[in-house]
């Protein structure tokens, strides 16, 4: 608790709140935002403000400032957490990990570089080479994960369209050796976000880009002359797009990307580029592809055969029994596919960087027997809660996830710091919190739950539309108390349309369109697709496709669905972050026209809700702040009593620390469980601090009196 922060700031921690209640938390959020504090903490938890302007706080100085010390000691900042959560791990052997969340635009990924930046300030002093290449691996590879995953939307103009989980690990000596990256879900369906990514990868390559690798591409400058950018919408170049270009293609070549692999990257963001200008046509009862230029483009680019291509986009291979047919594509059937065909490409590169980043930065060559325990910090940058107008199977996914992750932080939070109080034999306050695993169960248990009764609707021999699953849905959870649709509740409101379910989220309600749910959770590539891919004689991309190797008649199993797919990696996701000690961060958009003075109350207020952050507030309230063991208690302040410096004489450590706390009178601000002193506000934490500091202090000078005496 920053305690030496002046009031005029507003608390510092919201713990210290004198009442719980909306109307004070906003208060305080608010009057702390007016005045530049855009953190706080609930506890351990810090709370962030996007403060919307270039803010004088994350340089070298500040850093030293962190470093080392304890949460309370400083004003609330994310280098404080970054600390804490370093400190567990270089101390107490602890793996770690920082969970950030928050809506779009709330500032995440500006927190997890900030992290980043600090951590690698901070590690190592002794500028071991190694250490110093693994450390730069990094930060480029983030530099290429942004690029290629992220996009301006119209909440943020450099928005994560993945979420982005890094482990980064740490040696003996608490300097980093490697990393690991996961990504979940880069949004490519309907709507298709990927389109600004290929527009703003369309506008790198034009400003940045020498012209033989144009010409090699085929690429004209002008953005206009391309359907998939004009459907992306809002061209608008920036003055960084030149420096973007070489900064991504240099982070690419010092990660190791090879040059074929460079090479391969742009023939397959040129490929989609080419493959939206592809249109349909009919002659009689045959389609046909108009612009029959573009496929020998597309053929070049992808190293595979004119003839190849243009069977894959016009027909689909279809086993029946053992007999092998070619059907013919109607022409939406066709401009169907090429879409399908160009979101899968950008997905699978996507997914492919990944993969070569994390076979590059990967910890090798590391022996435990030797080097001791290598330790892990993971840092999660994840969209937080989405409600829009329109809400789909994305939006799903990832209010899923966040149902998921509060799941963990009530596990983690309430349940162990309930149970340790129990362990400790200290009298708990029961406080009220709203379990929401009922809701995780509603989405993901098996038979029962919606993506089993999304995935059986896709699996329906007959006909296999959003309607089926809705019907399902309303058959199958018609009793459940956090489900609804029109169907079961008529008369409600909020249920605009036939086709809206509504969830009652943690958060709050949301009311999702089935539509499209089918077609974005079914793998819906034509085989013959992944077939010409995998031909090419460009090794890269063949090797991007190895399920095309699989012959129409060997393909028995149906890929995973996007759900299951989804649901498996949130599964891992959150067995991981519980194996770690987790800290997080909670960030709040303070207004949609990024402005920086702007506080839009209930904009924020909605976000404190979903947040949780009054609960935890609450749960913060109801324990206690700090807990220690007795003797490592008194090993940091026996100084400060008579009664334990330089030694007690009393029958054991707990009676030591009793008599030192009564000393102090913060008797009345602690209980004393059976291993562990707990003190419920920080305030007297940093009181003790403040003491013995000053006794550290006196105790040197006295040394150093003596010193000089004796010389
Ligand atoms: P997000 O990661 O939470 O959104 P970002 O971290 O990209 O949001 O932040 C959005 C923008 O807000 C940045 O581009 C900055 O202009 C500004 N911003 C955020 N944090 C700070 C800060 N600490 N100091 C100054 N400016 C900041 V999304 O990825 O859209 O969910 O999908
Ligand atoms: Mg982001």
């Amino acid at each position: 608790m920053a305690e030496h922060e002046s009031l005029e700031f507003g608390k510092a921690d919201f713990v210290l709140l004198d009442t719980v209640s909306m109307e004070e938390f906003m208060a305080n959020l608010k009057l702390r935002f007016e005045k530049g504090r855009i953190y706080s903490y609930i506890g351990e938890v810090v709370v962030s403000v996007n403060p919307y302007r270039a803010m004088n706080i994350y340089g070298r100085d500040t850093i030293e400032q962190y470093k080392g010390r304890e949460l309370y000691e400083r004003p609330p900042h994310l280098f404080a957490i970054a600390d804490a959560a370093y400190k567990a791990m270089k101390r107490r052997n602890k793996d770690t990990c920082i969970v950030i969340s928050g809506e779009s635009g709330a500032g995440k990924t500006e927190a997890s570089k900030y992290i980043m930046q600090y951590i690698a300030a901070i590690t190592n002093p002794n500028q071991r080479a190694e250490v110093e290449r693994v450390k730069n691996m990094l930060l480029k590879s983030n530099c290429v994960l942004e690029a290629f995953g992220n996009a301006k939307t119209n909440r943020n103009d450099n928005s994560s369209r993945f979420g982005k989980y890094m482990d980064i690990n740490f040696d003996f000596k608490g300097d980093p050796i490697g990393g690991h990256i996961n990504n979940y879900l880069l949004e490519k369906v309907s709507g298709w976000l990927g389109f600004h990514i290929i527009c703003v990868f369309h506008l790198q390559l034009l400003s940045g880009a020498p012209d033989s690798l144009l010409h090699s591409l085929h690429i004209k400058k002008d953005p206009k002359a391309y359907t998939y950018i004009k459907i992306g919408g809002q061209i608008k170049t920036s003055i960084n797009d030149n420096a973007d270009f070489k900064a991504v293609a240099d982070a690419m070549k010092v990660i190791g990307f090879t040059g074929d692999e460079i090479q391969t990257v742009y023939k397959i963001l040129a490929t989609i580029l080419h493959l939206g200008n592809l249109t349909f046509g009919v002659d009689g009862d045959v389609t046909l592809i108009e612009n029959t230029k573009q496929v020998s483009v597309i053929r070049d680019l992808l190293s595979t055969k004119e003839e190849n291509v243009e069977k894959a986009l016009l027909y689909r291979t279809v086993a029946t029994g053992r007999d092998v047919i070619e059907k013919q594509h109607t022409t939406q059937e066709a401009s169907y596919g090429r879409d399908a065909l160009a979101k899968a490409m950008y997905e699978r590169l996507f997914c492919w960087i990944v993969g070569r980043i994390n076979d590059i930065i990967e910890v090798k060559n590391y022996d435990a027997r030797i080097h001791g325990k290598n330790t892990v910090i993971g840092v999660l940058d994840i969209y937080g809660f989405e409600i829009f107008q329109n809400n789909s199977f994305e939006q799903f996914c990832i209010n899923y996830c966040n149902e998921k992750l509060q799941q963990l932080f009530i596990q983690l939070v309430l349940k162990q710091e309930q149970e340790e109080y129990q362990r400790e034999g200290i009298p708990w306050k029961h406080i009220d919190y709203f379990n929401n695993q009922i809701i995780v169960d509603l989405v993901e248990q098996q038979h029962k739950g919606i993506f089993s009764i999304l995935d059986e609707a896709c699996m329906n021999v007959g006909k296999v539309t959003d309607e089926v699953f809705l019907q399902g849905l309303d058959v199958k959870l018609a009793k459940h108390a956090h489900f609804s649709s029109r169907k079961l509740s008529p008369t409600d409101k909020s249920l605009e349309f036939d086709r809206d379910f509504r969830i009652r989220h943690y958060a709050g309600d949301v009311a999702y369109s089935v539509v499209g749910f089918i077609d974005k959770n079914k793998d819906t590539l034509f085989q013959d697709f992944k077939r010409l891919l995998y031909n090419s004689s460009n090794p890269v991309l063949k090797g991007m496709w190895p399920e095309g190797k699989l012959r129409i008649t060997e393909v028995t199993k149906r890929p995973l669905t996007a759900a299951t797919l989804f649901k498996n990696s949130m599964i891992l996701l959150v067995e991981n972050l519980a194996s770690k000690e987790p800290y997080y961060v909670r960030c709040i958009k303070p207004n949609d026209v990024k402005s920086p003075l702007l506080f839009e109350h209930e904009r924020c207020r909605h976000q404190v809700e979903y947040l949780g952050l009054l609960e935890n507030v609450r749960v913060r309230r109801a324990g206690f702040a700090y807990r220690q063991t007795y003797p490592r208690f008194l090993q940091r302040y026996k100084m400060i009593s008579e009664f334990t410096w330089p030694n007690h004489d009393l029958p054991s450590d707990k009676e030591a620390v009793k008599k030192l706390l009564q000393g102090c009178r913060f008797d009345h601000d602690v209980a004393y469980g059976k291993t562990k002193v707990f003190i419920r506000t920080p305030r007297t934490l940093f009181s003790l601090e403040e003491q013995r500091a000053e006794m550290v202090q006196r105790i040197i000078l006295f040394l150093q009196k003596v010193w000089r005496g004796a010389l």
